[in-house]
């Protein structure tokens, strides 16, 4: 049963619609960046996006999220077209879940449980395994009384992989039971990695942070010339890695961990602080920025908002915009004669005239101004350490 899922997915990818509410002041461009993304999202998770649905509101409908109207054009395409999800940009309340389930009669995701989804594909040690599990569970608990979850049992794929049928099933009680079991297990869990932390603390701890996909691993392996997993999907990294990293005999810490995303599903950061907590207990944090990505500004600000909330927004930053050889120069907007955008030149003038926000512009792919960064990082973990340990004769 377990295989048979993969392999039905595998042979025919799900066929998805997405739906979407714009709000004020959104722009047509931030609205299609959105949709973009969750695209993106569901391409990760193995579908298929066949088209958008979108509606200016004030803010979602309580009861069905878009309008009965929409819904109900939205509900006449998903039978005509045959199509097998349809897929909400923001978290559903589990009466507009029920609600929309009826009306639609077709499998139904919200961005939360896609993300969740995806993260469930992704883990592979025991504790990234739990705190996903933990996150589903905690996400199902209130949305026990889903029609598709018995639909799709027997065929399995998006949405369908994690906790497994059987708690699905089961009552809320034993739910709760496993809720608590799963608890239990990461306090252990994050027991040992804390001892395995205390055991290095002498060496200065930088950290990898940023949106995902922005190319973190990749400069981790260009850094650490090691072997971690990167690819152009969304969350490719959910573990954290930590490696050391050896600058002209000055030897630190480097950690690599799970990219961030807006709206990230909040029992799921909730579950994952113990695997920030390479980020929360890092001297410096390397917050990597795609440049070339439309939206790198939004992102940086996403970034900056999950730090606060992981209390790590004070620590000293250097801002790593990557991927410099992708940026796509601004076009001269043909009404008014004025660029769409900066320039990547005027873009590095104004970063690097901020004193608060050391800036750097590479491309890991490409390896430009790797020495630049290199130097940049010798400099700091020098800084650092002869800050910490004054007597100490360093190997450098
Ligand atoms: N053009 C270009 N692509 C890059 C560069 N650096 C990384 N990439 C690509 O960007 C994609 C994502 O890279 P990753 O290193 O997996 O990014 P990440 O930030 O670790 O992503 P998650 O772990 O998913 O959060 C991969 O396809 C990389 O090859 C760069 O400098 N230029
Ligand atoms: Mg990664």
């Amino acid at each position: 049963m377990g295989k048979q899922k993969y392999y039905d997915t595998a042979l025919k990818p799900e066929r998805a619609v997405l739906v979407g509410v714009i709000r004020p002041g959104e722009t047509q461009e931030e609205t299609k960046e959105f949709l973009d993304e969750l695209a993106f999202l569901v391409d990760t998770a193995g579908g298929v996006v066949d088209r958008s649905f979108t509606q200016k509101m004030l803010k979602p409908d309580r009861a069905t999220f878009v309008g009965t109207g929409k819904l109900e054009e939205i509900a006449a395409y998903v039978k005509s077209e045959e199509i097998d999800m349809v897929v909400f940009d923001d978290e559903l309340s589990p009466s507009q879940l029920r609600n929309i389930e009826r009306e639609l009669q077709v499998k139904i995701l919200d961005r939360s449980n896609l993300i969740l989804d995806i993260f469930a594909g992704r883990a592979q040690t025991a504790q990234a395994k739990t705190q996903v599990e933990l996150a589903q569970l905690q996400y199902l608990l209130p949305r026990l009384t889903r029609l598709w979850t018995h639909l799709e049992r027997q065929k399995g794929g998006i949405g369908m992989r994690g906790p497994g049928e059987t708690q699905i099933e089961s009552d809320r009680r034993m739910i709760l039971e496993k809720i608590s079991l799963l608890k239990g297990r990461l306090k252990l869990i994050d027991k040992q990695n804390e001892t395995q932390r205390k055991n290095r603390t002498e060496l200065i701890r930088v950290a990898l942070v940023g949106y995902t996909n922005v190319g973190k691993s990749t400069i981790m392996n260009m850094l650490a010339k090691s072997e971690v997993f990167a690819e152009n999907k969304l969350f490719a990294t959910l573990d954290t890695t930590v490696r050391k990293v050896v600058i002209d005999n000055l030897p630190f810490l480097l950690s690599d961990t799970v990219g961030f995303i807006r709206k990230l599903p909040h029992h799921l950061v909730e579950c994952f602080k113990s695997t920030l907590d390479e980020v929360r207990e890092a001297d410096v944090l390397l917050h990597v920025v795609d440049v070339s990505h439309p939206n790198f500004e939004d992102q940086i600000n996403v970034v900056n908002e999950t730090l606060k909330d992981l209390g790590a927004r004070d620590k000293p930053t250097f801002m790593i915009f990557n991927k410099i050889d992708a940026y796509v120069s601004p076009e001269i907007d043909t009404e008014n004669g004025e660029k769409t955008t900066l320039t990547l030149e005027e873009f590095e003038r104004s970063w690097m005239a901020n004193d608060n926000a050391p800036a750097l512009f590479i491309s890991a792919l490409h390896k430009e101004n790797l020495e630049e960064f290199k130097q940049l990082l010798y400099d700091k973990v020098v800084a650092l350490h002869t800050e910490r340990y004054p007597y100490d004769k360093l190997l450098y």
